[in-house]
């Protein structure tokens, strides 16, 4: 029997007695009230093929292929998030939210692992209504009125160290040339409540401020948004599998473990634009 267990307090839930693969319109009805209510789910023992993941993805949405990332050969709207044995730097490793820099952001993420180094590569889920939730009232109405620039020039575009440094992690850095506008609390399109939405990886300054003003409430946010009291970290196995929200959380992978291979295959979910939250 299906059962949904939360993980903490403040994010994510496990889901067992299921396998995604193969599971009822009913049992994805569950998963998907976990997803809301939790923000991420976590399974383990999943047993999926290539085909098979993006079966189940379909179900939840339109695929959104990630343009950066590198596609399984076999299966290109599948993007491989892999470190090798030799490779020093992983994908994610600093706080963010996956395709904040699309003016249509993803809905989420759906990671699978499939190799697992035997100690470490640990993901690290920041709630993000929780994050806004422990603000004052002061800096919240603040925060109502205020949109920011996201962008991917500076992560993924030609001129990024990670472009060009280790050819296997991102691809197509000409396609790195948009920003986009978010509010900064937005109305979560599925449980309506507000949530921060800023991350150090792809926002840049608040509209109509720069850089250097925004810089300073920038990062005290960008700090207060991943304390530890609003984080989940999940231990991977090989055929665990992780769904994400993007408009709920933050999250990020841990570069612990050089000299071992990590070899996860993500389906990206297509989003909806973002409205503020306005009281
Ligand atoms: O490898 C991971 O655990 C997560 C990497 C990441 O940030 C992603 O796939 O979006
Ligand atoms: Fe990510």
């Amino acid at each position: 029997m299906i059962t949904v267990s939360p993980a903490n307090d403040v994010v994510g839930a496990f889901i067992d007695g299921v396998q995604v693969a193969s599971c009822s319109n009913e049992e994805l009805s569950i998963i998907r009230q976990a997803y809301a209510d939790h923000a991420v789910v976590f399974f383990r023992d999943q047993e999926l093929t290539p085909d098979e993941h993006i079966g189940f993805a379909k179900r939840w949405s339109r695929i959104n292929v990630n343009r950066f990332f590198t596609p399984v050969e076999t299966h290109p709207v599948i993007a491989e998030v892999c470190k090798e044995s030799d490779q020093t730097q992983n994908i994610g490793q600093e706080w963010h939210t996956d395709h904040s820099y699309d003016q249509v952001p993803a809905m989420g993420s759906m990671l699978y692992a499939r190799e697992i180094p035997p100690i470490g590569g640990d993901t690290l889920f920041a709630s993000q209504y929780a994050a806004y939730e422990a603000l004052s009232d002061g800096l919240k109405k603040t925060l109502h009125d205020l949109k920011a620039w996201h962008s991917s020039r500076h992560a993924f575009g030609v001129n990024a160290p990670m472009a060009n440094g280790e050819g296997t992690l991102f691809s197509n850095p000409e396609a790195a040339t948009q920003d986009a506008l978010h509010p900064v609390v937005i109305r979560h399109p599925l449980s309506g409540r507000p949530a921060l939405y800023v991350n150090p990886d792809f926002t840049l300054h608040f509209d109509g401020w720069t850089p250097e003003e925004s810089a300073p409430l920038m990062q005290q946010l960008w700090g207060h948004a991943v304390s530890d009291d609003f984080t989940y970290r999940f231990r991977w196995d090989v055929g665990s599998m992780a769904i994400w929200d993007n408009r709920a959380l933050q999250h990020r992978a841990l570069n612990d473990y050089h000299g071992h291979r990590r070899l996860m295959h993500r389906i990206t979910l297509e989003g909806e634009p973002l409205e503020a939250f306005t009281d």
